[in-house]
């Protein structure tokens, strides 16, 4: 190609690209902060007409962090500091613009892999970041749904998503959640669930080691995972993460949306006492939700969604209901407040002698 038909073409790349980087930023901005799981920021269900740039900040931190009550450690790698990072939401049409910021005390490079974004696998080739560098990455939500994030360094995907880098990001209709006959759904609180499988190598006698540096950890830990069976099972980041005082609330009346995320491996989330209305299990919100399911699956590497509307008061659990997995970790809690209908359930009889038949 002759030079001077090579610059012309690279002019036209550049002004085409221009154009369309244009377009985009004269649409409304709007700057999100993020909280950590199972709190969701607050958002609107039903969005304008006009698409927006929805702008969200997260800051890798690899830290120590104690996954359950005898303080085992994982040498962590997070987004934002949780265990999953931050769901973040926007809606159908909406431009995601992600700052991903690699501060200088980190010692890995880190990237990010969105499943909702088209192109370079997922954002993961535009986006790595060493220690002391940031970079924005910006994707049209071209479908609805909620979708896995994670962190996908060549060679290390494995470890650093089991080491906590994944989350949720959920892309809602612009009119917002509906059921098959097209009846609008709306949800009063919404929580996010995000499970994790860990792979805490053992000494010699047997008791879970301790890392003080996350490459001292490296190699065990691969080890260990190769093994492909985990020492925890656990949602948000630690067993107890959701329960007793921790856990979360809702009140009768109310129609709460859980989220539930698995980066890595097959989950099957239960409500004990209560039931799925609405289950999206593959959380694509163009395909019709399931109704009063008792159990739904969540494949590895997908996030599903849930609406239930409480009818009774008390503590309800909420697990994997493969129950040796709820019992290393995967459970949670919803302590429901109003009052009790007897209709629905009800002690005829209270426990007492048994008594002759009639
Ligand atoms: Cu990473």
């Amino acid at each position: 190609m002759s030079t001077i038909k090579h610059l012309a073409l690279s002019v036209a790349l550049a002004f085409s690209g221009q154009a369309l980087a244009d377009a985009v930023d004269a649409l409304p901005h709007v700057k999100v902060n993020l909280v950590a799981p199972p709190q969701v920021h607050v958002h609107e269900q039903v969005a304008p007409k006009e698409a927006r740039v929805v702008q969200f900040r997260l800051v890798i931190e690899e830290k120590k962090m104690v996954i359950d009550d005898q303080g085992t450690t994982l040498q962590a790698m997070t987004f934002n500091g949780s265990m999953p990072g931050p769901t973040m939401v926007v809606h159908e049409g909406d431009f995601v613009e992600i700052t991903l910021v690699n501060p200088a005390t980190n010692s890995m490079p880190h990237n990010i892999d969105l499943h909702a974004a088209t192109g370079a696998l997922g954002g993961a080739g535009l986006t790595l970041v060493s220690p002391g560098q940031e970079v924005v990455l910006r994707f049209k939500a071209d479908r609805t749904g909620t979708f896995v994030y994670h962190c996908a360094p060549e060679g290390m995907v494995a470890w650093h998503v089991l080491a906590g880098m994944s989350g949720t990001l959920m892309v809602l209709p612009r009119e917002g959640l509906k059921d098959p006959a097209g009846k609008p759904l709306h949800y009063d609180r919404v929580y996010t669930i995000g499970e994790s499988d860990l792979y805490i190598p053992k000494d010699k006698d047997g008791k879970y080691k301790n890392y003080n540096t996350l490459m001292d950890s490296y190699g065990d830990t691969r080890e260990t995972m190769r093994g492909l069976i985990p020492s925890h099972v656990v949602f948000n980041g630690r067993v107890g993460s959701l329960t007793g005082k921790n856990a979360m609330t809702a009140k009768v009346g109310e129609s709460v949306l859980f989220i539930h995320s698995q980066a890595n491996r097959d989950t099957r989330p239960h409500l004990i006492g209560g039931h799925g209305d609405w289950v999206w299990e593959t959380g694509k919100f163009d395909n019709p939700p399931l109704k009063n399911l008792e159990t739904w699956f969540v494949r590895g590497g997908s996030a599903g969604v849930a609406l239930y509307t409480f009818r009774q008061p008390g503590v309800y659990a909420y697990l994997n209901h493969n129950l040796i997995e709820a019992e290393m970790g995967a459970a949670a809690h919803i302590v429901v407040d109003g009052e009790w209908s007897d209709e629905l359930m009800k002690q005829v009889k209270a426990p007492g002698p048994i008594t002759a038949q009639e």
